[in-house]
């Protein structure tokens, strides 16, 4: 069956600042406290969305969720109106408020892990909501990012959308950034690559020292049931937990597949010679022949991978065949890495372009061109039954490039998280957003 790969990737929502949330992340550690631009960032991604649907790859947006979260400071005993609630949660403990503010849903790889129909046992696209449970800003997006994509999803003759799984460790899930999925094309049955960071049941198991290991192989396993996947063409796989040690808090960081290519470090896994035999063998099961792109040490290290995040690229499948490579420019300014790339390209292998882009807002947070997007392979009946009103075209950049300019604001650090009138302008934004996509009521929590 014909069907194409959609993006959907995160708008930038308007509170997004750094707060240094996210232990394990070195980005987001370093740029703690230092002040944001939101307009910029919402553009920056805007622009790549922009730029890839106008080179003909199916590109949609994922809106933002509400900030701040009036729901977490409620529940943890912020009580009063709105602005007493801000105002005490700054003064009694700012950094909670800034998990209550955080603009990360908009790494919409975490938003969930997505099967496309081919790969199901009852033929339709299964969607599980991450719980992103290791870090509290991140552990209620879940609550939103289902209602969004049961919103953008919703008939249910082709679409089925999970809940995340229970809250608690032992299911510990990130979504789309720790799974990868390989085919011939993206209408045939593919091949589900996850990997995780630890086993929650078996102390022996690889596991990080320094940071979390944010994905369980409970996790990983959960989800492959619920979405009906064949055994015999899903793989799991350990992420190696001395590159988790070293900044690699998902397995997007340090490698990336698309197709019948895995592009990857050398020391991403715990077991490099058994994940790629296994991959082999689930892909002669679809007549596909695995084409590993190896980068090594010696060429690349772990810590330039990680601060110019070669790896969080995405991989996209041009008309004519060959694959380009989306890449942050940070790439360009790592003289391993641009040396690495100006190879790569020459090299006659599959991939023959890159595509760079400015996300230095996001990219301060540790989210990348792969962290923004969410990979969605749809057949035609697919793409006619989803929400249209998401889908990029020129009309809707110009609105929402509109949109942004009327209501972000340019310099964002912490002290501003205690102005109750950003939340206002937060929740104007969204309001009208909702409008703009057409999705009334999306932000109808209970
Ligand atoms: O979960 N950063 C995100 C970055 C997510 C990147 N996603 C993928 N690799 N797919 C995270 O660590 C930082 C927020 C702050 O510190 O303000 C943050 O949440």
């Amino acid at each position: 069956m014909s069907a194409r790969e959609f993006n959907f990737d995160g708008l930038v929502g308007p509170s997004h600042n750094y707060a240094g949330l996210s232990f394990g992340n070195v980005a987001s550690f370093s740029n703690v406290k230092s002040a944001s631009n939101p307009r910029e960032a919402a553009l920056q991604g805007l622009a790549k969305m922009r730029e890839l649907a106008a080179r003909g790859f199916a590109q949609a947006v994922m809106p933002p969720q509400a900030r701040p979260n009036f729901r977490l400071l409620r529940r943890i005993g912020f009580t009063g109106t709105d602005a007493e609630v801000l105002a005490r949660a700054y003064r009694e403990s700012p950094v909670i408020l800034a998990c209550a503010y955080s603009a990360s849903p908009m790494w919409t790889a975490n938003a969930a892990t997505v099967s496309p129909s081919a790969d199901t046992f009852d033929g339709r696209a299964h969607f599980t909501a991450a719980n992103l449970n290791n870090k509290l800003h991140r552990s209620e997006e879940h609550l939103q990012s289902t209602r969004t994509l049961r919103a953008l999803f919703a008939d249910e003759r082709h679409f089925a959308v999970h809940e995340a799984l229970p809250p608690t460790s032992a299911f510990g899930d990130e979504g789309a950034a720790n799974h990868t999925r390989f085919c011939a094309t993206h209408g045939g049955k593919g091949v589900e690559l996850f990997t995780y960071g630890r086993v929650e049941f078996d102390p022996s198991a690889p596991a990080p020292k320094k940071y979390p290991a944010r994905q369980s192989l409970e996790a990983s396993q959960a989800i492959a049931r619920l979405h009906g996947l064949d055994a015999a063409r899903t793989v799991f796989a350990s992420q190696n937990p001395d590159v988790i040690d070293q900044g690699v808090f998902h397995n997007d960081v340090i490698a990336v597949g698309n197709g019948n290519v895995l592009f990857y470090h050398e020391q991403a896994f715990h077991d490099e010679g058994a994940v790629l035999n296994q991959l082999r063998n689930a892909l002669a099961g679809v007549e596909t022949e695995l084409a590993a792109i190896r980068v090594d040490t010696r060429v690349v290290s772990v810590g330039d991978a990680v601060a110019s995040y070669l790896f969080n690229s995405q991989l996209l499948t041009k008309p004519d065949g060959a694959m380009a490579l989306v890449i942050p420019q940070e790439c360009q300014e790592n003289r391993a890495v641009a040396r690495y790339l100006e190879e790569l390209v020459a090299s006659g292998g599959p991939v023959d372009e890159l595509i760079h882009f400015d996300l230095r807002q996001s990219m301060r947070n540790g989210g990348g061109p792969a962290c923004l997007r969410l990979r969605v392979a749809l057949t035609d009946a697919e793409v006619a039954a989803m929400h249209q009103g998401v889908i990029m075209t020129d009309a809707l950049y110009d609105t929402l490039v509109a949109w942004v300019g009327k209501y972000y604001r340019d310099h964002l650090e912490p002290k501003d998280l205690a102005d109750p009138q950003l939340a206002l302008e937060c929740s104007a934004a969204l309001e009208e957003l909702s409008r703009i996509l057409g999705l009334p009521g999306l932000y109808d929590l209970t």
